[in-house]
């Protein structure tokens, strides 16, 4: 590209979080050994001690994805987050003491630290401090493997990065510069942040283009009138387990926190002859990175548009209820808490109590993705809910209109053809958007889930 002089220092190797760029801090977490990592907590008045806890477990276990082991916790009850440092300066002290004790290199806080904070804190602690969204931004960065994927990290991760560039002082050409050097000229700094500034432009236009094709390929599968259907769930919980099981999507399924990013998206055949487009996502943890959700929008668009979530549960996680109060505010927050959720009980083969689940969420189905138990009871469970959002009508339709015939055979799902002397009588099941389509030839309508024989004309 012509205005980018230097392309190619900003094709990142995604290795680490602030590694790529030859900043003298190596990167998020050196791979050559387990990093040795304390993580710190606090609790605010609207939170409880047990949430913290739960929060700081699922911490560890980014931590640990990333590559690191945890050595140690400090928790702290606060009214408000210290503007300066986050937590009290007492407390920064002890966490100071704490890393010594237990010889670690670095501090993760399991809230998003602000730029100067970040800064006072490496200070005040003599080791780097991190926090959540960066351990996370990490292994994002170490999963994506496709070409959007890749970019929507990278983006993630420069908008990030920007604003820390100065406070921290960390500039990627390690050729001084930084505050307190301005010459004549540009300060090295100033000329990092334009590179890394035009470098968020072009990936967020080559995003913008992607995003294009892809609602092209959505409208088209909207022509024809498939329901799309989305796996949502925490993360690892089996969803793409569950999509290999029900299609030949062969996607890769591991016991790995963020193991899928890209969106895969299968053809499906219900019981009742029904097609779906069935869409694996990306999963979600507590405090999803804002820079994060911004960047897989293209990806998360998919969520919102589907017409039902599968929303996956590992029945045999420590605490499968908070898993689900976590995906339901993720899914609030992307703007897709209004589309139909079908619960699904994951993982049955290791999960005794699985039967207690779905009795304590009506309508839910329990499953093992792994050795296929529940397989049947689930595709049934789909097929149910989807022709529960549909119409049962009734059209009759003249013989000369062929292509009307087409069309709700295309859209819909034809129960029963009738010739009679003024046409064709045809009971099918249509969605709303094809209803008001084909209005002009409905003479009947009731609602959905109900029998042929409740409908009238
Ligand atoms: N025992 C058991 N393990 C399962 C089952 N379903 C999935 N797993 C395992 O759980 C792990 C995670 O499965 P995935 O399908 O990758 O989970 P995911 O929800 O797609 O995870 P991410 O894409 O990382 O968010 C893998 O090791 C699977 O083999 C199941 O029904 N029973
Ligand atoms: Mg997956």
């Amino acid at each position: 590209m012509g205005d980018e002089p230097r392309n190619g220092e900003f094709q990142s190797d995604h290795r680490g979080a602030f590694g790529e760029y030859g900043g003298e801090s190596g990167g998020l977490i050196d791979r050559s050994f387990r990093e040795r990592i304390v993580l710190v907590g606090v609790t605010m008045p609207d939170g409880s001690t047990d949430e913290t806890e739960a929060s700081l477990d699922e911490l560890s276990l980014l931590v640990d994805t990333a590559g690191a082991d945890e050595v140690g916790r400090v928790v702290q009850r606060r009214q408000a987050p210290d503007p300066a440092t986050y937590v009290g300066k007492g407390k920064a002290q002890e966490i100071k003491d704490v890393s010594l004790a237990v010889d670690s290199d670095t501090v993760v806080f399991d809230d998003e630290l602000s730029p100067a904070q970040q800064t006072n804190l490496e200070k005040i602690l003599g080791r780097s401090a991190l926090d959540r969204t960066a351990v996370i931004l990490d292994i994002f960065a170490q999963n994506a493997s496709s070409s959007e994927g890749k970019a929507q990290v990278e983006l993630a991760q420069l908008k990030y990065r920007l604003p820390r560039l100065r406070s921290t002082g960390r500039s990627y050409s390690q050729q001084g510069g930084g505050i307190g050097t301005r010459g004549p000229g540009e300060t090295q700094l100033e000329v990092d942040r334009r590179r890394l500034v035009r470098r968020v432009h072009k990936l967020e236009d080559d995003l913008r283009r992607l995003r294009k094709t892809r609602t092209t390929q959505a409208k088209a599968r909207k022509r024809t009138s498939n329901r799309g259907v989305s796996l949502v769930g925490y993360t690892n919980a089996g969803k793409s387990t569950v999509l290999n099981r029900l299609t030949d999507a062969g996607v890769l399924a591991e016991d790995r926190l963020f193991a899928t990013l890209d969106a895969t998206t299968r053809r499906l055949q219900l019981p009742g002859g029904e097609m779906v487009f069935m869409t694996d996502t990306v999963g979600f943890v507590r405090k999803l990175p804002t820079e994060l959700v911004e960047a897989f929008k293209s990806t998360l668009d998919v969520v919102i548009d589907a017409d039902l979530l599968l929303h996956v549960v590992d029945a045999s996680a420590p605490d499968p209820q908070a898993n689900i109060d976590v995906v339901r505010r993720t899914l609030r927050e992307i703007g897709a808490i209004d589309v139909p959720e079908l619960l699904v009980f994951n993982k049955s083969d290791q999960a005794p109590n699985v039967d207690a689940w779905v009795a304590r969420f009506p309508g839910s189905v329990a499953m093992s993705a792994m050795d296929g138990t529940g397989t049947e009871n689930l595709l049934a469970a789909m097929g149910d809910r989807l022709r529960s959002m549909s119409a049962l009508v009734e059209l009759l339709i003249p013989f000369e209109r062929g292509d009307v015939m087409a069309m709700v055979h295309r859209e819909g799902q034809v129960l029963t053809e009738m010739a009679t002397d003024d046409g064709l009588v045809v009971r099918a099941r249509l969605d709303a958007d094809s209803t008001g389509r084909l209005r002009q030839w409905i003479v009947g309508q009731s609602d959905g889930d109900q029998t042929h024989d409740e409908v009238t004309s």
